[in-house]
């Protein structure tokens, strides 16, 4: 029977997997590595995985929620079916690490990061948005003006599927312009501040922004 089977259909059947088995592997080693080591690893998806932790709880429909709090004027908690129910917008852009690795053309989908915003109300003094993880430990942030771009979102899908959990999911934020660091995996908070508290990388000397040579910035005033 597996005989009659043709090269390029094993191929086909088995590729998937294969896929699957090397996310697998590379969350495993993380959990020995959680610092980056990893990512020297080859990964066929170009991508690399990265955590600051070993080990990261799994989140579906069940029990995910993404609260949003601090000055605004209705705190609210979304769920996956929340966020899925709102306008989706789809960005294609290149990302890159500062490790040097990059993977070209890569679509995401989800919620805009500015449509959220406004659902909450941004009040006065707020004027920066901090972001939380359900990792317990990795933290970003943006300037409002950075936040209210229509290229950054509270994403759910990555390459047109689910977000992975390796990847972030169910719900990572994209942040289009920027390197990828800023793009925080295991999305679970985004509360609205008075200032910019750096991010998780950037208290360890990372630049707070993180613009991609050529990114479409603001022009200086
Ligand atoms: N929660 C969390 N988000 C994170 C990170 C992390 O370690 N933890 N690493 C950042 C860095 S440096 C990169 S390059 C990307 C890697 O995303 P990937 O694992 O999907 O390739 O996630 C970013 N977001
Ligand atoms: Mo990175």
């Amino acid at each position: 029977m597996l005989g009659m089977l043709g090269a390029g259909a094993t191929a086909l059947a088995t590729a998937p997997y294969l896929q699957r088995g090397w996310e697998n592997a590379l969350a495993a080693a993380s959990q020995v590595d959680g610092t980056g080591l990893t990512g020297l690893l080859p990964n066929p998806g170009g991508f690399r995985y990265y955590s600051v932790v070993g080990s990261v709880p799994r989140k579906d429909e069940s029990n995910y929620a993404l609260t949003v709090g601090g000055l605004v004027d209705r705190k609210k908690t979304y769920t996956l079916a929340d966020l899925r129910a709102m306008p989706q917008t789809r960005v294609v852009a290149d990302v890159l690490c500062t490790d040097g690795w990059r993977v070209d053309d890569t679509p995401f989908e989800g919620v805009k990061l500015a449509d959220i915003l406004d659902d909450a109300g941004v009040r006065s003094p707020g004027t920066a948005v901090r972001f939380t993880c359900f990792d317990g430990a990795y933290t970003e942030s943006l300037t409002l003006e950075q936040a209210r771009r229509s290229d950054i979102l509270v994403a759910l899908k990555m390459q047109d599927k689910p977000i992975t959990h390796a990847h972030g999911g169910p719900v990572r934020l994209f942040v289009a312009p920027m390197y990828f660091y800023k793009s925080a995996k295991w999305l679970s908070g985004i509360s609205v501040t008075d200032k910019v508290v750096p991010g998780f990388w950037e208290e360890r000397g990372y630049a707070i922004d993180g613009w991609l040579d050529g990114a479409d910035r603001p022009r200086a005033a």
